[in-house]
């Protein structure tokens, strides 16, 4: 339940940051136990990532933190996660944060969420939204820039071991398609690519994310192709999805098929000790945090960045043993 008392909320965009001005001294604690209810339109449960990103949430967000938590899982489909954001308004939570499964088709929801005086806080991945007021801020990985690190990750690599003029083929396991992170790491991939003719793409397609997926797209691309050198997998899912169908067809991961992925969870790193993964290129899933300080900072009348990207590393053999005791996901 809402605040019982009349709150204007002032939301005014100032150089970039946002002025939160809650009209009352009882701004968005509920009336009574004084708890903030944020609740979180998760994407889904399909990878080790998103766990780590929803346990993120579930730790910050408790009643000793001074928050109520309205969880829902959209099973990865859009229309579960509007429905989730509808009901959040209904319930007249404090605040709504979402990790949008895909990139379009917010417009009216999050219209109706601003009617209702609810501010939109978007974690994980973006929206494409013609207009910027319909959420606070954005906290998540450059899902561009991590895409770029991954080919300058393997020039380097190629260059090091002396097969820098090798013709190599390449295949993708692209993401949810239209999610910000498989747009942002298939463009970083491929206009890296594309900079070097020694590259072919071989061929590119969606494993969804998960690793049965992610799985069975390999093994058609190793029905297809018989000369795959590199595998670009975009999360470690995918990634170790892609390892059994390697090892299914009598190659060697990370040897015969350099494998390269994306999120560096504490599995990956354990499969690049393991020589089966090559690079891992982070992507921090503990935004609960991040989420958290930004409550409290607009909670306390503060302003927000409206762009917040986390810290992320570059992972490989040089560097997984020393820092995989210290992992926190
Ligand atoms: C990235 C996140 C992606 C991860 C995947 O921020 O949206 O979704 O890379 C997860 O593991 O499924």
């Amino acid at each position: 339940m809402k605040k019982i008392f009349g709150l204007v909320l002032a939301l005014a965009i100032i150089s970039g940051g946002m002025v939160f001005a809650g009209g009352s001294s009882d701004t968005a604690a509920s009336a009574g136990d004084g708890l903030i209810t944020v609740g979180y339109a998760q994407v889904g449960a399909e990878s080790d990532w998103r766990t780590a990103n929803t346990e993120s949430f579930r730790s910050t967000f408790v009643e000793e933190n001074g928050y109520r938590l309205i969880f829902d899982d959209a099973q990865q489909k859009q229309e579960n996660q509007i429905k989730t954001i509808r009901n959040f308004i209904q319930q007249d939570v404090d605040y709504i944060v979402v990790a949008p499964v895909v990139e379009t088709g917010w417009e009216t929801v999050l219209g109706e969420a601003k009617a209702a005086g609810i501010p939109v806080i978007l974690s994980d991945r973006q929206m494409k939204l013609s207009d910027e007021s319909l959420y606070l801020c954005w906290v998540g990985g450059d899902f561009l820039k991590e895409g770029r690190d991954a080919v300058d990750w393997l020039n380097n690599y190629l260059k090091e071991n002396g097969r820098e003029n090798e013709k190599l083929n390449v295949v993708l396991l692209q993401g949810t398609i239209g999610s910000s992170a498989q747009v942002g790491r298939t463009q970083g991939i491929t206009e890296g690519l594309a900079k070097n003719p020694n590259y072919t793409l071989l061929a590119k397609q969606t494993g969804e994310f998960t690793q049965a997926k992610g799985q069975e797209v390999m093994e058609s691309f190793l029905k297809a192709y018989d000369d795959i050198d590199v595998v670009f997998a975009e999360n470690d899912n995918m990634a170790f999805g892609a390892i059994d169908a390697i090892k299914a067809a009598g190659k060697v991961p990370g040897k015969d098929v350099i494998i390269i992925s994306f999120d560096a969870v504490r599995e990956a790193f354990n499969r690049i000790i393991a020589g089966e993964i090559n690079c891992a290129v982070e992507c921090n899933p503990l935004h609960g945090p991040r989420v958290d300080e930004i409550i409290k900072t607009l909670e306390a009348g503060g302003t927000v960045e409206k762009i917040q990207y986390v810290k992320e590393e570059v992972f490989d053999a040089k560097n997984a043993a020393d820092r995989l005791p210290t992992r926190a996901y």
